[in-house]
């Protein structure tokens, strides 16, 4: 098989609700989509990549540069019998994101020409994934308890709090005062460091918190195994963790006891399964997380989650919670907390073509 046509899209899409982590906030989204067709059926995935490098060094930007000038002209002139197979710059250094968006698209497209099921090709179980939901840093206490109850109510299994300094142990012990039992968990986006932060990070501990996600430096493993060593809340890696490679190093390290998997982080869906393998072997839960991505890059979250290891209630939460309109039919929505797994071909659930064209602001196309 070759690929006979790539195009690449930006999409604006506006969330609901402005989103802030420690390191900054978005509320207007540049959803960049990638189509990849052959054999008469389309792959679709969306590449993660922030506005802003606040969480990766990728940005909209750079990854739109180095798919459109290193990864896809190559892709149109290499052939294979499993789409998967094809690698259009294995010498390319870094850009996981880049490299997932186009890596991610073979699968659906891989899936699509099997007509199977994402889930199915990736080795998933299950038929439901438990979910939960990541709420940014507000403004005040009361809007932060009124959110919480809401998605409570909603049956969310995993309620993350966003925290930074000067706005982490006093909060955390309001939510904990009004909701004693909730499964809560913080996530800081790498926002303290040792050894000065950690007094404040070992207080965490009479919080009960299920976790608490990327403490210290994006880059660091040495020092979230000093930490874990000296706390007893569970910590869970999301930054830190880019490859296979650095999670055998975590492993090793003790640097925490969790994983966020996040395909678009770690350079696509077959390095997010070889590190759920060493996970799963070593004993560590691991969950997939979120980069505030439209149903397409959703479905193939959902997809990831059926593997067994993901024990841990996901970052995915119901369209509704981030658009006013989603870009996939049927949108995303779970019930009691459990988000059903689409059966149809692929991601199993349709891209709004019409929808997706009127919002695209630009585009490139590829020919085969
Ligand atoms: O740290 O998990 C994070 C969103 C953007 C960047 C980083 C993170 C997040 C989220 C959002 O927490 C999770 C979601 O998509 O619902
Ligand atoms: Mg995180």
């Amino acid at each position: 098989m070759r690929i006979t046509k790539a195009v690449l899209r930006e999409l604006p899409l506006k969330l609901k609700e402005f989103f802030e982590i420690s390191s900054g906030g978005t509320q207007a989204r540049r959803i960049v989509l990638l189509t990849l067709e052959a054999d008469g059926v389309e792959g679709w995935s969306e590449c993660v990549a922030g506005e802003s490098p606040g969480y990766s060094y990728e940005t909209t930007d750079t990854a739109w540069h180095v798919l459109t000038r290193w990864l896809l002209p190559p892709l149109m002139k290499l052939e294979g019998d499993d789409a998967r197979s094809l690698d259009p710059a294995p010498w390319l250094r870094g850009h996981p994101m880049a490299r997932a968006a186009v890596e991610m698209a073979l699968w659906d497209l891989e899936a699509k020409r099997r007509n199977v099921a994402l889930r199915d090709l990736l080795g998933g179980v299950a038929d439901t994934v438990p979910v939960g939901v990541s709420i940014g840093i507000q403004r005040t206490d009361e809007a932060l308890i009124d959110k919480i109850d809401r998605y409570l109510a909603e049956g969310y299994r995993k309620i993350k709090i966003k925290i930074k300094p000067g706005r982490d142990l006093d909060m955390l012990r309001m939510v904990r005062a009004r909701f004693p039992d909730a499964p809560v968990m913080a996530d800081a986006n790498s926002a303290y460091a040792l050894p000065a932060d950690l007094e404040r990070l070992a207080a965490m501990d009479r919080f009960d918190l299920m976790m608490i996600e990327q403490p210290l430096s994006h880059d660091d493993l040495l020092d979230h195994a000093t930490l874990q060593r000296r706390i007893e809340t569970p910590v869970c890696l999301d930054e830190s963790i880019r490859s296979h490679g650095d999670v055998r190093l975590a492993l090793h390290l003790g640097s925490g006891r969790i994983v966020n998997i996040k395909p678009g982080r770690v350079g696509g869906l077959s390095s997010s399964v070889t590190i759920h393998d060493s996970c799963l072997a070593a004993g560590w839960p691991v969950w997939c997380g979120g980069m505030l991505e439209s149903g397409i890059g959703r479905a193939h979250n959902v997809a990831l989650a059926t593997l067994p290891g993901f024990t841990l209630p996901g970052d995915i939460s119901n369209s509704t919670r981030y658009w006013a309109e989603d870009i996939v039919f049927p949108e995303f929505e779970m019930s009691d907390g459990l988000m059903p797994v689409p059966d149809g071909a692929g991601i199993g659930v349709t891209p709004r073509r019409e929808r997706i064209d009127r919002l695209t602001t630009r585009m490139e196309v590829f020919d085969g």
